[in-house]
């Protein structure tokens, strides 16, 4: 008996030992399948390939309860959603405000524990909620929340909502908007253009591996930061996700850059973000949107039936490459076959070296001059003189009917407590 019992204690030892050693070999491949599956994610033109985009696809598709997963790497490798309920507004000191729209506000915020900078976007619930904007807010969430990283790309670090407001925690960049700089020198040298153009274009094409469609590339979403690279910005009114038959038809977008199927309320799909792209391309070398009338009429007449003019003192290559983004049939234009591919195979981007560009170790060609982090000299003095305690003042504590609805239509959103008002003045220039 007592070798039966040797015997039965010695093979329970070899079994947990076999256990451990199975257990240890999953978790090893589990971690390495979502290194993986990050590493592919992120290189568009492996994206790109057939296969890979079917394989990331199904894996998009998988609506897996992440508090269910067993293994924290798990629960926070390819989601890993940015929630923290443990984080709330007066984590943050709120310095400056950095940019202003119809819902709500952009401030400059110091997180008071790590000393980090951050951009942090602030919405009004009830007038997000009024403007019936609330699917185009929640897909921003979503769209930033779907592991979206790239270099080009602004970077959520966490959301988090107030009984009145939805918080967005953002990469801060203060290089100034793109179109700033455009402004000040009328017009940019073809090797500039072309790197701006590059930098956008590899953003939009990983965006479109992961079936989005940012559709509102517009001047004022075009950021530089300190070192000279594109942050595109403002996932607001970004589509996720396409109708079945491969199109979506909401209307979007900026007067100057609308595409004709945009502007005619037709269906449109990713070809419309290299329609944008034609006209920031043209704005840049040419100095003017390329449609553009100081009559508003005019210049929808124009998208929709007058053919760009390209004079020549852009090159063959720009201006064929103009020619196929501003196609005003979306069959007909550059990118409706095979997306990025075509453009990044165009010879007007023979000089850039992709792998360098999206390593970020292309040298910019042009650095905005900024001492650090608090120097905010490329930001609109109409926002940052505005007073920061007082923008977040009109917040009400009271919880009236109208608010209860606006505090519970946000799921998803981590919730936090009532805000402590410590918003605070600095030392800010
Ligand atoms: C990041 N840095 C500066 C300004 C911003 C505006 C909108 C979104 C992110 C930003």
């Amino acid at each position: 008996m007592a070798v039966t019992q040797a015997g039965c204690d010695l093979t329970y030892c070899r079994m947990r030992g076999i256990v451990s050693v199975l257990a240890a070999f999953i978790k090893e491949r589990k971690m390495g399948l979502n290194d993986f599956i990050q590493k592919l994610a992120s290189t568009p033109h492996i994206c790109q390939h057939v296969e890979v985009n079917n394989f990331l696809k199904i894996d998009q598709n998988q609506e897996v309860d992440q508090e269910a997963l067993p293994d924290p790497m798990l629960r926070h490798s390819r989601t890993s959603l940015a929630e923290d309920t443990t984080i709330k507004p007066c984590d943050f000191d709120y310095l400056k405000i950095i940019g202003k729209g119809s819902f709500g506000k952009v401030l400059l915020a110091r997180h008071k524990e790590s000393s980090n900078y951050y951009a942090v976007k602030v919405l009004q619930k009830r007038i997000v909620l009024k403007k019936k904007e609330q699917k185009h807010i929640m897909a921003e969430r979503s769209v930033l929340m779907k592991n979206v990283k790239h270099p080009f790309l602004v970077g959520l670090h966490f959301s988090f909502q107030t009984a009145d407001k939805l918080y967005f925690v953002l990469d801060y960049v203060n290089g100034g908007e793109l179109f700033y700089h455009l402004q000040r020198e009328r017009v940019f040298l073809e090797p500039r253009a072309r790197f701006y153009a590059a930098e956008i274009a590899s953003a939009l094409g990983y965006l479109h591996a992961l079936h989005i469609v940012y559709r509102d590339l517009k001047p004022e979403n075009i950021l530089l930061d300190s070192e000279g690279h594109i942050v595109l910005t403002d996932f607001g009114l970004c589509k996720e996700g396409l109708e079945s038959n491969g199109t979506t038809s909401t209307f979007c977008g900026t007067p100057e850059y609308l595409a004709p199927e945009v502007l005619q309320k037709q269906a449109y799909d990713r070809t419309v973000d290299w329609w944008c792209l034609g006209s920031v391309l043209y704005e840049m070398l040419y100095g003017l949107p390329p449609f553009y009338s100081r009559n508003t009429a005019e210049m929808y007449d124009n998208i929709l039936h007058k053919a760009p003019v390209l004079k020549p003192n852009v090159s063959n290559s720009g201006r064929e490459l103009l020619e196929g983004l501003l196609q005003k049939e979306r069959c007909q234009r550059l990118g409706h076959k095979d997306d990025f591919l075509e453009l990044r195979y165009h010879s007007f981007f023979s000089p850039i070296n992709w792998d360098d560009l999206m390593a970020k170790k292309v040298t910019p060609p042009f650095v905005p001059s900024v001492t650090g982090p608090t120097d905010l000299r490329h930001f609109d003095p109409e926002f940052t003189h505005l007073p920061v305690s007082s923008s977040l003042c009109s917040d009400t504590m009271h919880m009236t009917s109208s608010l209860k609805e606006a505090a519970g239509a946000f799921p998803g959103f981590s919730y936090g407590p009532p805000e402590e008002h410590t918003f605070q003045h600095s030392e800010f220039i």
